[in-house]
């Protein structure tokens, strides 16, 4: 559909518009009194949210690509129906095969409270059987308001069981990471991608002194970044994800990483909303696995 047929199909007057984003590809600009948002078709991609009153919230980096068959970096990547490198394939695509696709939108709506209520959609093809041979549909529902959630809808429409992992591998925007924290994980044990380690978490807030790659399985925590010179908290809740995974590429990481400014690493902080390492999701033929993330950011002082 032309920007013109979507507007048309979808657009509300003043509130949510579509038009041509970065590389010339299709985004969602929303602006309501609630909040600011940026969706781009392209892998349903969530670029920016800002709810009045607040500076943004997710972390876009400078460098990102915007070109069919790259994924966007920053904002919130969606990773399914795997997580990190392919498990047997090296020249599979990492974090799975739908952040590089263009989805259809199959709604907007304006709801009670005044959110914005967008549902994007996509679903199994030749292309992606190739990958991964299984037929499914996804839809990404993201509620734009005060607060921001995030809905990862995997209905099974394969006549055998599904096994996915996924995540929202959100960015947030940080003052500076030597200086914030994240609560919500103490003592928990965790995969030290870094180090290659089984390890624990320290008893008080995680604190970031280098690369920080963790796999955090088993919980269904609501986290939260402590951003004392943003005087913000954001919190970082979830229903339908049991694993939690915080990343810092740090410098040399952000070095290496093509698409990656190589000095924006100390403003950015991820902490995802997972189903990853032992917690695999198994979806029956004809069911339907929701993975939600809710932020909501809240002022210190
Ligand atoms: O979620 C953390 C992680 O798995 C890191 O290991 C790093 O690879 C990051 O995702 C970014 O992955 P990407 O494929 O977007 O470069």
């Amino acid at each position: 559909m032309s920007i013109e047929q979507l507007n048309e199909q979808f657009g509300i007057d003043n509130i949510v518009t579509f038009t041509t984003g970065k590389g010339d590809l299709p985004c969602i600009e929303v602006k309501s009194p609630l909040a600011t948002a940026t969706v781009y078709l392209h892998g349903a991609h969530l670029t920016h949210w800002q709810p009045t009153g607040e500076e943004p919230v997710l972390f876009m980096n400078s460098a990102s690509w915007f070109e069919d068959g790259k994924p966007i970096r920053g904002g919130v990547p969606i990773c399914f129906p795997w997580f990190g490198p392919h498990l047997v394939d090296e020249n599979m695509p990492a974090h799975g095969i739908v952040r590089v696709k263009a989805w259809d939108v199959e709604s907007i709506a304006q709801d009670n409270a005044g959110n914005i209520v967008i549902t994007l959609a996509t679903e199994s093809n030749d292309e992606t059987y190739e990958l991964w041979p299984f037929e499914f549909k996804t839809r990404f529902v993201i509620t734009v308001g005060k607060t921001l959630s995030m809905s990862l809808q995997t209905q099974n429409t394969d006549d055998k069981e599904l096994k996915i992992t996924e995540a929202l591998h959100s960015y947030f925007s940080v003052s500076d990471i030597h200086n914030v924290q994240v609560v919500g994980l103490e003592g928990r044990p965790y995969l030290d991608k870094v180090a290659g380690v089984d390890t624990h978490a320290p008893d008080g807030p995680l604190h970031f002194t280098g690369e920080f790659d963790s796999v955090f399985c088993d919980t269904q925590a609501t986290c939260m970044i402590i951003d004392e010179a943003k005087n913000r908290e954001i919190s970082i809740a979830k229903q339908g994800s049991d694993a939690t995974v915080v990343w810092n590429p740090w410098i040399n990481k952000s070095k290496a990483l093509p698409d990656m400014a190589d000095n924006e690493w100390p403003q950015m902080l991820c902490v995802e909303t997972v189903n990853a390492g032992h917690n695999i999701v198994t979806i029956k033929p004809g069911d339907t696995h929701a993975m939600t993330s809710i932020i909501s950011v809240t002022k210190i002082k």
